[in-house]
């Protein structure tokens, strides 16, 4: 066996299915190793940007590790902002990028780099391996260090006179480490007894909740002390069922908003959540300073990260809320049972108005020409199958998306976690690779499309059944709205530098079919409907690029 050989050997026997990569003559031998390998399928993509996306949106859904392979510096950075968004989700996935025979390395040659240094900001461990004999043990401790809490990529550089190296060797076993970690039972008791206390319990819920398919704990838990639940500001996943009468959706990334919403809080107890990623900076603190805060995750780095957590809690979101239920049944007295179902009650109503205010308001534009995203965002909740995937890179278009869509299971909904834009494409290919038997819909802005276009013909190769909706408002509104609110000259003048995507307007009807998926391209809702059903229908991929409305509200 040669290196390669050994390393195809010990993924596939470790039950990895698919390498995505992308190719270069540094990584010939593995390309020569795959030929005939039945049980490992190396899907293409057409530049790293797509691959990387695929693997990470891959590693989310399967909960991985997903498999990368790349070509050396240039493939490695053109890779570098989805490995950011990949680290920024935890994604479990292990990249490797081929490196020259190590004989050369000292002459510099094409397209030579440290590709350790490269890697290292964004990944938990890099390393290049020097040796055959070390071949299989480095594999191996990447990959249980990408699985391990805190999930995430991981590196490692493979020079080509390893991979080679022929010798004799023991491919051994793998390491998975139980992430199911249980606190103690002093911070259980001591939780319970600061939710005991608490006349206004607020819970954020963030994306470990999703990781750890800890819904229902955590919706029992909430309806046992009446408490609404926030998902935290920029959620991977579905973090909480939308449809829980005490589900109050994701928190906005607008420090006002979320001050509000917790304003008369008296206890904030984040479950695995991340407080808070926000996009610029504000005047008012989103946390109420002295509000006592409860922080469980099973990564220590969160954990009062930027809030103090009067309790700081080191564990698995669904092992801890099992127990700290129970314990709390053990002490909630009647009369505080009572104003949990008093407070319940006045969630739910308050969670329908908003809703009901939010459907009017879409319900207006309806017939409207371009159409307004709001009402295309409540089409597309209603048309959703039950077991519908939506994967979101709407950014300006897609507000009131996560009010409109039953999402209720953590691998119903798949967002940026990274904010590095070019994502969502290939992220729903890796999606749908995972899940292949559910519907998944990508909602891509029509700028975000235009960085990982090429991902589509990875869908038309593979017959991956993908459906997009481009929200195409032929620009790029959230700059332009983020510019307005500067109230400098182009505030005065209307005129944007640098966000419009016209003169000339791109075709992405032309674009999607070139690249092998069919496309359509609709104005009106009714239109949009038919052909959404449609391509639900299909069984392969399609695009349907949906002109909407441009113009923002001052
Ligand atoms: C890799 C990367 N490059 C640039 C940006 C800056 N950026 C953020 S949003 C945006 C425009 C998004 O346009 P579109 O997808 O059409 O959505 P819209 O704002 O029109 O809703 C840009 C360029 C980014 N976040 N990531």
């Amino acid at each position: 066996m040669n290196g390669a050989q050994a390393m195809l050997e010990w993924l596939a026997g470790s039950g990895i299915r698919y390498l995505f990569g992308n190719p270069g003559s540094s990584e010939l031998p593995l390309m020569d190793a795959l030929v005939g390998e039945q049980r490992l399928q190396y899907i293409l993509g057409l530049q790293e940007i797509p691959v990387m996306a695929i693997a990470d949106g891959y590693a989310q859904a399967s909960g991985g590790p997903a498999v990368v392979n790349l070509h050396i510096a240039c493939g490695l950075g053109n890779a570098m902002g989805m490995l950011y968004n990949a680290a920024k989700s935890g994604a479990p996935l292990l990249l490797t990028a081929g490196q020259h025979d190590q004989s050369f390395l000292l002459t510099e040659p094409i397209l030579y780099s440290n590709l350790v240094d490269l890697a290292r900001p964004y990944v938990k461990w890099a390393y290049e391996i020097r040796r055959l004999e070390d071949l299989v043990r480095a594999v191996r401790r990447a990959v249980k260090v990408a699985l391990a809490p805190p999930s995430g990529p991981v590196f490692l550089s493979l020079p080509m006179d390893v991979l080679k190296a022929e010798g004799e060797i023991d491919l051994g076993g793998s390491t998975r480490v139980d992430p199911r970690l249980r606190p103690s039972r002093e911070a259980v008791e001591r939780a319970a007894e600061m939710l005991r206390g608490a006349g206004n319990p607020v819970f954020i819920a963030g994306d470990a909740v999703a990781r750890g398919d800890a819904h229902r704990e955590l919706a029992r838990l909430a309806e046992f002390l009446g408490a609404p639940v926030y998902q935290q500001t920029v959620s991977g996943t579905c973090n909480f069922p939308s449809s829980h009468p005490l589900s109050l959706g994701p928190l906005p990334r607008v420090q006002k908003v979320v001050r509000k919403a917790l304003d008369e809080a008296d206890l904030l107890f984040s479950v695995g959540a991340d407080l808070m990623t926000m996009s610029l900076p504000a005047e008012v603190e989103p946390v109420p300073p002295g509000l006592p805060i409860i922080h469980l995750h099973l990564d220590p780095w969160e954990i009062g990260k930027n809030y103090p957590a009067r309790l700081g809690i080191l564990g698995d979101p669904g092992e801890t809320l099992r127990e700290l239920l129970q314990e709390l049944q053990h002490r909630l007295p009647p009369e505080k049972q009572k104003e949990a179902g008093i407070r319940a009650e006045r969630i739910r109503r308050m969670k329908e108005e908003r809703e009901s205010a939010l459907r009017e308001r879409a319900r207006k534009g309806r017939d409207l020409i371009p159409i307004p995203p709001l009402a295309l965002m409540e089409t597309i909740a209603d048309a959703l199958p039950p077991d519908g995937v939506v994967v979101d890179e709407t950014i300006s278009s897609g507000r009131g998306l996560q009010t409109f869509l039953r999402s209720e299971d953590p691998h119903s909904f798949y967002g940026m976690r990274g904010g590095g834009i070019g994502w969502g494409i290939p992220a729903s290919l890796g999606i749908k690779v995972a899940l292949p038997g559910r519907p998944v819909v990508g909602l891509i802005g029509d700028g975000s499309a235009l960085y990982s276009i090429q991902g589509l013909w990875t869908a038309a190769r593979y017959g991956l059944a993908v459906v997009w909706v481009i929200c195409n408002n032929r620009g790029y509104r959230i700059l332009k709205e983020r510019t307005h609110a500067l109230k400098g000259v182009s505030a005065r003048t209307g005129t944007y530098v640098g966000m419009d995507l016209e003169q000339p307007g791109i075709d992405f009807i032309s674009l999607s079919r070139a690249l092998g998926v069919p496309a359509e391209r609709c104005d009106t809702l009714g239109t949009f409907k038919h052909l959404f059903h449609q391509a639900l229908d299909l069984g392969g991929p399609f695009l349907i690029d949906v002109q909407v409305e441009g113009n923002f509200e001052d």
